[in-house]
């Protein structure tokens, strides 16, 4: 296919609550929309970079200037055969995952749409709905906690990950495992540890946590190996693992024993799926990752998240969790045995709803 225009938009939508985490607190989440057309097709892809470089050195305005500047001109009016070709052509950058992996999403999409086949079925999943949780950012207090886990329990989530930070993350931790004594959980610091502070997560190793998230550095595997060997819960890495081969290298060292699988973070589903069947060779658990997506972003991440080595439940959670108002059509809810169901139409599966996208647009530019 060729692709012969492109508009790119900066979108920002209101959260029906803030978010925060480790590396800051938002009221608001940015992030690109890409609309690729390609003979009478139009497809779309989520570019998970957010305004601050907080999570990832990537921000929506790095984005901009790459996908802008350098792939979009790139890639305009030539044969793409395939993601792995798109990938070819866009191996010329060096980093920028996130700006690759939104085009890549609008490539899928439009292959799927060109084949009228689910994106799901591209990526060779087979789940129709995929099991999920909640990710719950840090609170003001232990009972503030208490108040909004109970909300998305009686939403009927039974997976929750909270947030941690040094100074709110025992004590809250030990709380809620209190309360809710059956309750899946799992924490996630966003790196906001060091290999000599860590020492403070160990009473968590008693709580019978699914797993503890991203403790260390982002640029780290060699400490995470060292930390894993003094806890009995499994050490997830999100933020670590840019691409297969980091994944490799991870499970050799043993820096962890669960990897969460973001496209955005690892340059697109095809390397996503790449670490997926990885990790499922190994009887690695995996799961999907979440970044506050759009509904575009959801149902990528729903179709990556049906592959079959997904065995744990991922950070996708309905559509009323995060906004009031979104941009596609549809608009995704939780079933009662806390699972989503998989978009089944063609590519990603859904409509944008345009005069939504124009609400939040913040600025767009055209390419042809
Ligand atoms: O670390 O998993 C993370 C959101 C933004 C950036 C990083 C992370 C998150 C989440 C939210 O935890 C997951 C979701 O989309 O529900
Ligand atoms: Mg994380």
């Amino acid at each position: 296919m060729k692709i012969t225009r492109i508009t790119m938009r900066h979108l920002s939508m209101k959260l029906r609550s803030p978010f925060e985490t480790s590396f800051g607190r938002s009221e608001a989440r940015d992030c690109l929309l890409l609309e690729a057309i390609a003979d009478d097709l139009v497809g779309y892809g989520e570019c998970v970079a957010d305004r601050d470089p907080g999570y990832s050195y990537e921000t929506v305005q790095t984005a901009w200037h790459i996908l802008g500047d350098f792939i979009i001109p790139a890639i305009l009016n030539q044969e793409i055969l395939s993601p792995q070709d798109l990938q070819s052509k866009m191996d010329f950058v060096r980093g920028h995952l996130m700006a690759k992996a939104g085009l890549e999403m609008a490539v899928w999409d439009l292959i799927g749409k060109r084949e009228g086949r689910p994106l799901r079925e591209l990526l060779g999943g087979h789940r129709i709905k995929v099991d999920v949780g909640v990710s719950v950012g840090i609170q003001d207090s232990p009972s503030a906690l208490v108040r909004v886990v109970e909300g998305y329990l009686a939403q009927g989530y039974r997976r929750v990950k909270i947030k941690i930070k040094p100074g709110k993350d025992v004590l809250e931790t030990q709380t809620i495992r209190q309360v809710f004594p059956d309750l899946r959980l799992q924490v996630d610091a966003n790196s906001a540890y060091r290999l000599e502070t860590a020492s403070v997560l160990s009473p968590l190793d008693k709580l019978n946590l699914l797993l503890i998230e991203q403790p260390l550095a982002e640029d780290d595997l060699w400490d995470h190996s060292q930390l894993q060997k003094n806890f009995t819960t499994p050490i997830c890495l999100d933020e670590s693992i840019l691409s297969v081969r980091h994944a490799r290298q991870a499970l050799e060292m043993k820096s962890c024993k669960v990897i969460n699988i973001k496209a955005g973070r690892v340059g697109g589903l095809s390397e996503a799926v790449a670490i997926h069947n990885l990790c499922h060779s190994q009887q690695v658990p995996v799961w999907c990752g979440g970044m506050l997506e759009t509904g575009v972003g959801r149902a990528s991440n729903l179709a990556l998240a049906s592959l079959p080595g997904f065995s744990l439940p991922g950070d996708i959670s309905a559509t009323e969790r995060y906004y009031f108002e979104d941009i596609t059509h549809q608009r995704f809810s939780l079933n009662s045995d806390s699972t989503i169901t998989v978009p089944q139409e063609p590519g990603l599966g859904v409509t944008i709803d345009l005069q939504a996208l124009e609400r939040v647009t913040q600025s767009k530019k055209g390419f042809r």
